[in-house]
């Protein structure tokens, strides 16, 4: 019964799109290009057909313009590879903890954390940046205008989400059930946010950033942005705070905030605006959406699993806790008498002092070698190789000490949304 509505429905969406009369020959590329109502912008039935690798045997049942559910997620999820994709709007997708066995994690492994709708059509040579608010210079820039005025960086920064390992929480928190892979390393390039801020110059009176972007707000309300944060000006003016425009050495991944972001290293990466557009100089601690309430906030204090806590008592997340991560040998896989083991590890603001990794469930600890970060803010890679002493299911379990002697927990400390969960990571691998 409904079907009929929704063809009708369809088709009249259809008619406001102004290139539905387009050929029906378009190479693929051209034609997967689906809007969020799930149409194809300009397609026809022989081509629908291509795409799904077969006939479509109701396919004059087929609202015009329909995106075939089997593609839809590889849209969104396209030039990356073996994410999991946990929300498809907004889009949030996750890296399993073997794919990030990289040093450096390439861009089609960078996990994609949205909060709202990705702009459209977006023009890097025409994309501005403006700087305003209590600056000495307001400044609207172009992106050749930051490579040309500012020092060009190349730098391995660590963004991980405020909310990775969210999924362990018990009670559970509501929100993306992340579990280990909402963090990576990648190269970014670009200015440094201290650069740009000091020509702006920065005013006595400035305690803090604002960053917008150009992502739409779900409900669609053009007056509603889905997440503006900001950050103390004491952590802008730090020198791995980049503006980037490449991320890997190629123009920035659509869904990683193309044509350019902000990345704060060690600071919940919902600081590291995306699609970038302004960042407004504050005396002010912002209070843009996801700054206030429960989001990105913790209680002050240590509560027990599922207290109410009071919103007066909740404290913003400024840097990220020490971890770490498996991400060779893979969970649940099956490993020789003798095996490497390697991984990750960091501390936002810090660095890591020492991983240690155990297989007999925490019993004894042995030290696994860790190499120094490439640069400030960049995770720590270690590795291990491990003898066991007979055949049978193992555990390998990671800790991360900082330079501050502060060690990865063995348990969470809960909270109410399920933040800054850096327990041990364990691998369950089957010795034989
Ligand atoms: N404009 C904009 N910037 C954003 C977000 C967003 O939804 N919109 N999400 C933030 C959050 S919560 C995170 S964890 C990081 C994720 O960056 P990534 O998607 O490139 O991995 O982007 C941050 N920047
Ligand atoms: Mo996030």
């Amino acid at each position: 019964m409904s079907v009929v509505n929704e063809k009708k429905y369809s088709k009249q969406l259809m008619f406001t799109d102004e290139s539905q009369n387009s050929s029906l020959q378009l190479p693929i590329d051209e034609i997967v290009d689906n809007d969020r109502r799930g149409f194809l912008k300009r397609t026809g039935v022989a081509t629908i057909a291509a795409m799904v690798g077969t006939s479509i045997p109701f396919q004059h049942n087929l609202p015009i313009g329909f995106v075939p559910a089997a593609l839809a997620q590889g849209n969104i999820l396209s030039g990356k590879d073996g994410l999991t994709l946990l929300n498809d709007r907004p889009v949030n997708a996750e890296t399993p903890p073997e794919l990030l066995d990289d040093g450096i994690t390439p861009t089609n492994r960078h996990f994609i954390r949205n909060n709202g709708i990705p702009p459209e059509d977006i023009d890097p040579k025409t994309w501005t940046l403006t700087i305003d608010g209590f600056v000495d210079n307001p400044m609207t820039l172009t992106i050749a205008d930051l490579r040309d005025q500012f020092d060009v960086v190349t730098m391995a920064l660590t963004l991980e989400c405020g909310g990775n390992g969210r999924g362990f929480f018990n009670p559970p928190a509501k929100g993306n059930q992340w579990t280990y892979g909402a963090v990576a390393c990648s190269n970014w390039t670009g200015v440094r946010l201290k650069d740009v801020l000091k020509k702006a110059g920065v005013q006595s009176t400035v305690i803090y950033t604002a960053h917008y972007g150009a992502d739409g707000h779900l409900s669609g309300d053009p007056d509603k942005l889905p997440i503006s944060r900001g950050i103390p000006i004491e952590k802008a003016m730090t020198e791995n705070v980049l503006i980037a425009f490449e991320m890997n050495g190629d123009a920035l991944h659509p869904m990683n905030g193309a044509p350019l972001r902000l990345v704060v290293p060690g600071w919940p990466a919902s600081t590291a605006q995306k699609w970038l557009k302004r960042i407004e100089l504050r005396d002010q601690v912002h209070d843009g959406p996801k700054m206030t309430g429960k989001a990105y906030r913790v209680p002050a204090y240590k509560v027990s699993p599922g207290q109410d806590v009071p919103e007066e008592d909740f404290v913003i997340i400024e840097r990220m806790p020490v971890k770490s991560l498996v991400t060779f040998p893979a969970n649940d896989s099956n490993v020789g008498l003798q095996s490497d083991v390697r991984g990750h590890a960091w501390s936002g603001d810090r660095t890591v002092d020492k991983v240690e990794i155990s297989i007999d469930f925490g019993a004894t600890w042995m030290q696994a070698e860790l190499d120094k970060p490439v640069n400030s803010g960049a995770w720590q890679n270690w590795r291990a190789n491990v003898r066991f002493p007979q055949s049978g299911y193992y555990e390998v379990w990671a800790r991360a000490t900082d330079n501050e002697g502060v060690m990865q927990p063995f348990a969470i400390d809960w909270n109410p949304k399920g933040y800054l969960n850096n327990t041990m990571h364990r691998v369950g691998l089957r010795v034989s």
